[in-house]
């Protein structure tokens, strides 16, 4: 396959705040996108990026390549239509912390559980940022937002634990800082067939500044089994993050690819009746398409 030189970006005016863990998750994606069209492992138009509602969903105008905004919560839904609909593409979600894990939560856990073939990116920032910072199903104890004055009651989730007790094959967390780190796993992750969880934890500079935290907390595991559900799940449970954010901190926080494993994925099992919407490239006459739904 010849080299492919695409533009990823779009042009259009970046408007997070200035520092925003975001932009290097976009810096990161649009790097492994551009290595893997460079080494003829995928082709521009297999990918189809899916965004949620917040801070995070933007992401998918600064892409140059096919995307879908989905309504907020609904990114796996969407994800798993795109892969059902055409099972040549390779669709990609960005989803927020509040997104996925509070109003989409049984969507996750049902798509990690039937292996869909599909990537989904977490932007963990422990809070709902774009509507002024509530709190989310990740926000720590303690945690002081609009919603929580007095401090968050609630012990949070773990969302890589969730994705590997849920049946996720590929889980990986990784740092909204380290663009070298987050372009590997991204592409690692996009590269696995089967249900691909990438937890990225996403300093929010404006409600919940972790640079300086997660800057001493992570570090970097390699060497590890992935094939082994209770090494992963041993790493997975060391993510704790302190409500003040007080340095330094109490645990350090791997990072890394914890688990990967094959099995067999949603989109080969599933009982078609027709067989796929997209079953071929031939082109469709939208008149006769048309005729058949009136
Ligand atoms: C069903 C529904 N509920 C609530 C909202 C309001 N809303 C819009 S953005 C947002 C916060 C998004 O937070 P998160 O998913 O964590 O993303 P972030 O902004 O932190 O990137 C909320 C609650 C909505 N648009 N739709
Ligand atoms: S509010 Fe937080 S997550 Fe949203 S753009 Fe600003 S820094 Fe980023």
């Amino acid at each position: 396959m010849s080299v492919v030189k695409l533009k990823l970006d779009t042009g259009y005016k970046i408007t997070w705040c200035p520092g925003c863990g975001n932009f290097g998750i976009l810096a990161a994606f649009k790097r492994a996108l551009q290595e893997l069209f460079d080494e003829g492992r995928v082709r521009p138009e297999e990918i189809v990026v899916v965004g949620g509602i917040g801070c995070h969903g933007n992401i998918i105008n600064y892409i140059n390549v096919n995307s879908f905004g989905a309504l907020h919560g609904r990114v796996l839904p969407v994800l798993q239509g795109i892969k059902l609909a055409n099972p040549r593409l390779r669709p990609v979600g960005f989803a927020g912390d509040g997104d996925m894990l509070d109003e989409g939560i049984s969507h996750f856990i049902h798509a990690a559980k039937r292996n869909a073939d599909v990537t989904v990116i977490l932007h963990d920032n422990h809070n709902f940022a774009l509507t002024t910072s509530q709190k989310t199903a990740t926000s720590p104890r303690g945690f002081k937002g609009r919603s929580t004055p007095m401090g968050n009651p609630e012990e949070p989730l773990n969302p890589d634990v969730l994705a590997l007790t849920s049946g996720a094959t590929f889980v990986a967390r990784t740092f909204a800082r380290d663009i070298g780190h987050m372009t590997r796993v991204f592409k690692e992750a996009i590269m696995h067939r089967g249900f691909a969880f990438v937890h990225v934890l996403q300093p929010c500079v404006t409600w919940f500044d972790t640079s300086k935290y997660y800057r001493e907390a992570v570090y970097k595991v390699e060497g590890n089994d992935t094939s082994s559900l209770e090494e992963a799940l041993e790493l997975a449970r060391r993510f704790y993050v302190d409500p003040g954010l007080r340095l330094p901190p109490r645990e350090r926080i791997p990072i890394g690819v914890f688990y990967r494993v094959e099995r067999p994925v949603y989109s080969d099992s599933f009982t078609w009746v027709r067989g796929p919407l997209a079953g071929d490239y031939s082109p469709v006459s939208v008149g006769k398409v048309l005729e058949e739904l009136v």
